[in-house]
Formats: structure tokens, C-alpha cells, sequence
């Protein structure tokens, strides 16, 4: 998401820093850059004016501060725009009801049923709240199957009854109450286009149940059409955030940055794959370093931290005394495996781009092969690899499917390893940045 946009508005701030001062002129060539930049990534025209203006206006004005070189100056305040575009602080998801109750609303395919389901188990796995998903689009009998299907896998209890919408929630919210539930997760239904009977049946269900989250979910392809969308549902419902999903395709990210501006409605999820894991609660200071190329490091340690098991830690830890085996070896590998994408995370990296590591690709299937030779050995072998000669490596061979040379790589970049972390240990190796 925002790669394009990244490497224009990166390319764009580069330039300043070939210039000792910031002048009218050198300030006019690098924000027509940033303009184009902008206005190809699709954001409102009026968003970029006053985005513009505002960055002249400051990078020109008398709030230059002298520790700072003018390059770093301009960073600083391209940034903070950004941020500010963005949304400012990050805003919090409403809580403290008991239960609270949030609803979904949007256009046909927008994703509001895998959100719900997302949702779900971000608020069990983060908020450690007990979740029940209401069922209440009920004019394509699939839907509710959907919504029951991806209960199902998550393991969270579904509300549906045969019943208009209004009753269903009604009914649901009753039930919640009698059984504990602490967060209530409406599911409702899309239409094509914004018409009048959709909104009615919405509005009923407010004054039913009153949420304390009506989230309003919008497809990212949407482009600037995503604003007429959002206005439509806001002049109808008092929204109190939106949710952008498919930020993963291949859009290019204009309707995240005019939302705000434009409607005032803040972006509080986005949806960054269809798996049940893929929505992220949104910080536009974090967002904005990722645009900029400045990496976004915390999302990187949340992300870690959701997955990393204890017998990771206790390995890890291990790992750095230096005196860690390939039954280790094995645990850690497992835990790569679920972080996903390595890409992904590397993209995280502050600099990564400048490093050249941002194109790496890491073929997962090489993973598997390491992973393949390791659970051929027999625990014993996995815990002292020097008795490895070459019968009991031609055996796992034979048992990974993979050639006796990989083998032999494999054990020798594990004691590699090995002395590097002994080295790391007694502080005789810097890191190479
Ligand atoms: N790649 C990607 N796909 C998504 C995301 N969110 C939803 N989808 C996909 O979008 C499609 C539509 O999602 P639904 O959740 O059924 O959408 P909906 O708004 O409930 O649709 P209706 O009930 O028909 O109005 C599905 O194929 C989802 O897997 C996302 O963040 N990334
Ligand atoms: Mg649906």
C-alpha cells in the first residue's frame, strides 16, 4: 500500500537535501513534485492544495528550528502534515459498554461481514472481550452463512434468528446481556448504491439499539467516489469512524488520505488481507513514517509480539548465550513461519528501502525445505549436530527429500550462526548499521 506514492513523495523530499538553504524557488520544484505525487495517488484536489500551502507556508515561515538542517526541517514538517492529513492522533474504539455495541455499515462487497469477523478477534485476542456477532443481513440467505461459517473458524458464538433486522438486534442485544457478552458486533446489509430504504432500515436499528461504534466500511478501490459514499452515510447515521478495507490490492491509497479532510470522519481499522488477522488498528504517525520511508518499527514489535510464543522467548534467549541447538533452531523457524510475509515486515524496517533491502523476496518454500531436513533428525541429532556423519546424513536426506549438499549447508550456516551470536555475546561485533 502507498509504495507508488512512498517513492514519489521520498524522491520528491531528496532533493531538498542537495539544497544548503530553503528559498521560495527550490521550495516551489520540490513541492510541485509532491504535488503530482499527491494528485497520481488519487487524492482530492482540494486536499492537496491545502497540503501544499500549508507545507510552503510553514517550510517558509519563522518556525524554522536551528538544530535542525533545512532538509531535515522540511522532513519534519512534509511529516507532520501528512500525520495531521492522516487524522492526527490515533482515535480509540469505544470500550467500556457493557456490552458495548458497534455496528457496520456499507456498500455491497465492502467487507463488513470478514470485518466483523476480524474485529471479533481483535477485541478477544487484544481487548480480551467476548465477542457475539449479530447476523442481520438477512435478505441473502448466504450471508448469514457467511457471517455463521466465519464464527465457526474463530470460534465465537453468532446471533440469528429468523426476523427483520430491527427485531434481530433487538433479540441479540437481550441475549448478550443474559449471557455475558461484552461487545456486541452488528453485521448488516450492502447495497449497490446508497438508496433510501437501506438507510431507513439502518437508521431503525439505531434507534433500537443505539451503538456506541457506527463504523462505516469502505472498499479502498474505491477511489474518490469513497468520499460521496462517505458523506451519504454520514448525513444519515452519526458515524463515528471509518474502516478502510482492501489496502492490500493494488490501490493507490487517495481515499485514506482526503477522508479525513473532507468528511471528518476518522479511519479507525484498515484491512490489509482477507485472513481473519488482517485488520489493524490505524495510527496516522505510524502510517505517515511508512509513506516516508521511515519505517514503522512498532507496528513491526506488535506484530511480533501477537505471535511470539514464550518457548520462543526462552530459545531466543538461548540463542543469545550462543549455546542454542537445532531443536531451537526448529521453535524459531515456527515462529518466522507466522509472522508471514517476511517482506512485509522487512518493508517495516527504518531505511530498509535505502539499504536495498526492500526488494528482497523470501521464498517460503526454502523455509519449509530447512524445516524439512531439521525434523528428519532425530531429537538427539537435532540437540548435538556434531555426531551428524555422512550415513546418518544420507538418512535425512532421504527423509526430507532434499540433496545431502543442502544438507551440509544447512548445518554449516547453523554453526556460523552459532559463532555469531557467541560474538555478539562478548560484544566483539557491531551490528552493520
Ligand atoms: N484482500 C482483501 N480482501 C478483503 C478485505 N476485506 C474483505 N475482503 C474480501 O472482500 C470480499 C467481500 O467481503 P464481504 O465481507 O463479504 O463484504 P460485505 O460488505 O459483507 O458484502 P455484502 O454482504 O454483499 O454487502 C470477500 O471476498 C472478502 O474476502 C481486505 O482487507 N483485503
Ligand atoms: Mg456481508
Amino acid at each position: 500500500m502507498f509504495e507508488n506514492l512512498g517513492d514519489r513523495l521520498q524522491s520528491a523530499i531528496d532533493k531538498i537535501k542537495g539544497y544548503g538553504k530553503i528559498t521560495e524557488d527550490n521550495i516551489s520544484d520540490v513541492t510541485r513534485e509532491i504535488r503530482l505525487a499527491l494528485l497520481e495517488a488519487d487524492v482530492n484536489y482540494k486536499v492537496v492544495k491545502e497540503f501544499i500551502n500549508k507545507v510552503k507556508e510553514k517550510a517558509l515561515g519563522e518556525e524554522v528550528l536551528k538544530s535542525l538542517k533545512p532538509s531535515e526541517m522540511f522532513v519534519k514538517i512534509v511529516k507532520d502534515e501528512l500525520v495531521e492529513l492522516l487524522g492526527g492522533e490515533k482515535k480509540e474504539l469505544y470500550l467500556s459498554g457493557n456490552p458495548s455495541i458497534l455496528m457496520l455499515a456499507g456498500l455491497q462487497g465492502s467487507g463488513k461481514t470478514t470485518t466483523i469477523g476480524k474485529l471479533g478477534l481483535l477485541l478477544r485476542k487484544k481487548y480480551n472481550k467476548k465477542p457475539l456477532l449479530v447476523a442481520c443481513d438477512v435478505y441473502r440467505p448466504a450471508a448469514i452463512d457467511q457471517l455463521k461459517q466465519i464464527g465457526k473458524q474463530l470460534n465465537i458464538e453468532v446471533y440469528s434468528e429468523d426476523a427483520n433486522p430491527v427485531t434481530i438486534s433487538k433479540n441479540a442485544l437481550k441475549y448478550a446481556k443474559e449471557n455475558n457478552f461484552d461487545y456486541v458486533l452488528i453485521d448488516t446489509a450492502g447495497r449497490l448504491h446508497i438508496d433510501e430504504e437501506l438507510m431507513l432500515e439502518l437508521k431503525n436499528i439505531n434507534e433500537e439499539v443505539k451503538p456506541n461504534e457506527i463504523l462505516l466500511v469502505i472498499d479502498s478501490m474505491t477511489g474518490q467516489d469513497a468520499i460521496n459514499v462517505i458523506e451519504g452515510f454520514n448525513s444519515n447515521l452519526p458515524l463515528t469512524g471509518a474502516i478502510l478495507t482492501k489496502l492490500d490490492g493494488d490501490t493507490k491509497g487517495g481515499a485514506a488520505l482526503s477522508v479525513r479532510y473532507l468528511t471528518n470522519v476518522a479511519i479507525k481499522f484498515v484491512g490489509v488481507s482477507e485472513k481473519m488477522d488482517g485488520l489493524e488498528e490505524f495510527y496516522p504517525e505510524r502510517m505517515a513514517s511508512r509513506i516516508l520511508g521511515m519505517g514503522d518499527l512498532m507496528s513491526m514489535i506488535e506484530k511480533a509480539e501477537n505471535v511470539i510464543d514464550d518457548e520462543a522467548i526462552k530459545t531466543a534467549k538461548k540463542m543469545q548465550k550462543g549455546n542454542f541447538d537445532l531443536e531451537d533452531f526448529l521453535v524459531q523457524l515456527k515462529q518466522i513461519k507466522k509472522l508471514g510475509p517476511l517482506e512485509n515486515l522487512i518493508k517495516m524496517i527504518p531505511g530498509a528501502k535505502k539499504m536495498g533491502l526492500s526488494n528482497v523476496s523470501i521464498d517460503p518454500k526454502q523455509l519449509a525445505h530447512i524445516e524439512a531436513i531439521v525434523l528428519s533428525m532425530t531429537p538427539y541429532e537435532r540437540k548435538h549436530p556434531e555426531i551428524l556423519k555422512a550415513s546418518r546424513k544420507q538418512r535425512i536426506s532421504k527423509g526430507s527429500g532434499r540433496s545431502v549438499t543442502e544438507v551440509n549447508n544447512l548445518l554449516k550456516q547453523f554453526e556460523q550462526m552459532k559463532q555469531m551470536m557467541k560474538q555478539f555475546k562478548n560484544g566483539n561485533l557491531k551490528m552493520p548499521f
